[in-house]
């Protein structure tokens, strides 16, 4: 039986892949931060009670600002493959903790390489490191392929830019099985809230359930690859599978604005919006704009609200998935209208929930950040 260690294992990407590793067969230890309440719902269908015999989940209390507890876990795991997908992933929020996301998100992966490295498991763990399109932030060429210059555009992609060479140094300098996924945007009904189609398809749930009136956004022009995480999560088993540890790509190949994402959502859930005025665009950004009207109703629905533009932005992104297809033989399963709806028909089930509670009293969450 392989052994895999997941670091973000309660993440929206950690769940994925540790739901796929199990049915691969696969023993699965992951890495979980405590917190003063529960962080387990994304993973709680997989839990299974430490008392039974062969139990094949097993989670450790673990940080990976601590390389005491690093080196400490994989001495006990000695894993076949660690997939390091912890990180503090928000971009806009890297702005206000950047200190902490140089941390996490760059000195955290030289923990993990050197903690493979002290305890002599080089020649056995091969490595994942979650690497991401933010690294070619101001856009050099499109589509970005695995010989893109970067020219990363916020705390958080500075700090994976040097997670990424980190990675590239340890495999070249020690012989390392050590990989970067270069992922694009990957979202799923998993999707942290505060990431932008989450937030869409849970205001347009919201709001086609009469709960919620208005959704604020930022920049409505950003232009995405997005695909499906569960699509994405085999991309990273499969690159730890090859003979040669390399670089790959993982993405569709097809880019949409967040404008559009905005009325495939609410279309999904049973409104038509039109955008009235296309807004002002200044450095990149709709300084203005009129917003979008619920048609035939007239009011607006959604506005722009200028607190959620980024310092810098990165306008474009859109991946060239051809060496991920040729040498992994990936694809997604996944296009966007079907993720669009993935998403939406998960939210409409939760918000139905949300209105019962509220319609009985109870309180729920009306926090739209
Ligand atoms: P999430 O934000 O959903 O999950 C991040 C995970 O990291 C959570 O489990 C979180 O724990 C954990 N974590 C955060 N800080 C620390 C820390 N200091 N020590 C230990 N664990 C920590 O991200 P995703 O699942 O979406 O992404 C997974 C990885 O892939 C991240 O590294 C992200 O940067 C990268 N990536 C994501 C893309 C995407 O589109 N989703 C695209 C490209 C790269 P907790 O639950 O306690 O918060
Ligand atoms: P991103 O994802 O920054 O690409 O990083 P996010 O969904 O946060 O933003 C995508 C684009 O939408 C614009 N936007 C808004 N974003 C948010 N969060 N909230 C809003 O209200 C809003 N309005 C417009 C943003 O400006 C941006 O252009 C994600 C994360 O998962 C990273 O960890 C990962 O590395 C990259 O994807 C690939």
């Amino acid at each position: 039986m392989k052994t895999a260690l997941i670091t973000g294992i309660t993440g929206q990407d950690g769940a994925y892949l540790a739901e796929f590793l199990l049915g691969k067969g696969y023993m699965v230890h992951g890495i979980k931060r405590r917190t003063s309440l529960f962080n387990t719902d994304r993973i709680d269908h997989l839990y299974q009670d430490p008392h039974e015999q062969q139990v094949r989940l097993k989670l450790h209390y673990g940080d990976l600002t601590d390389s005491t507890n690093l080196i400490r876990i994989i001495q006990e795991v000695q894993p076949d493959e660690i997939y390091n997908l912890a990180a503090m992933s928000h971009v806009q929020v890297s702005f206000e903790t950047p200190e902490y996301t140089a941390n996490a998100d760059g000195l955290g992966t030289l923990r993990i390489l050197e903690a493979v490295r002290i305890l002599g498991l080089t020649g056995k763990t091969r490595i994942y490191q979650a690497s991401t399109s933010e690294l070619y932030g101001l856009v050099q060429a499109v589509p970005q392929s695995e010989s893109t210059p970067f020219y990363p555009r916020s705390p958080y992609a500075v700090a994976k830019l040097y997670a990424y060479w980190i990675t590239v140094n340890y495999r070249e300098a020690y012989g390392m099985y050590a990989c970067n996924g270069i992922l694009f945007n990957h979202e799923s009904p998993l999707r942290g809230e505060t990431f932008v189609t989450r937030k869409i398809t849970r205001a347009a749930a919201r709001i086609a359930l009469g709960i919620q009136d208005k959704l604020y956004l930022g920049n409505l022009d950003a232009q995405r690859d997005w695909g499906h995480a569960k699509d994405y999560v085999e991309a990273m088993y499969l690159i730890l599978q090859q003979e040669k540890p390399e670089d790959f790509v993982i993405a569709t190949g097809i880019t949409t604005s967040v404008r559009d994402f905005v009325r495939m959502a609410f279309a999904e859930a049973g409104i038509q919006l039109e955008f009235r005025g296309e807004g002002v665009a200044e450095k990149g950004y709709v300084k203005s704009c009129s917003g979008a009207y619920h048609v035939p109703e007239g009011q607006e629905v959604v506005s722009v609200d200028p607190r959620y533009f980024r310092p810098t932005e990165v306008d474009l992104l859109i991946g060239d998935p051809t060496k991920s297809k040729e040498v992994l033989g990936w694809e997604p399963k996944y296009d966007l209208p079907a993720l669009v709806q993935d998403m939406m028909q998960a939210d409409l089930v939760l918000m139905k929930k949300d209105k019962y509670l509220a319609a009985s009293g109870y309180n729920t969450l009306n926090y739209y950040e």
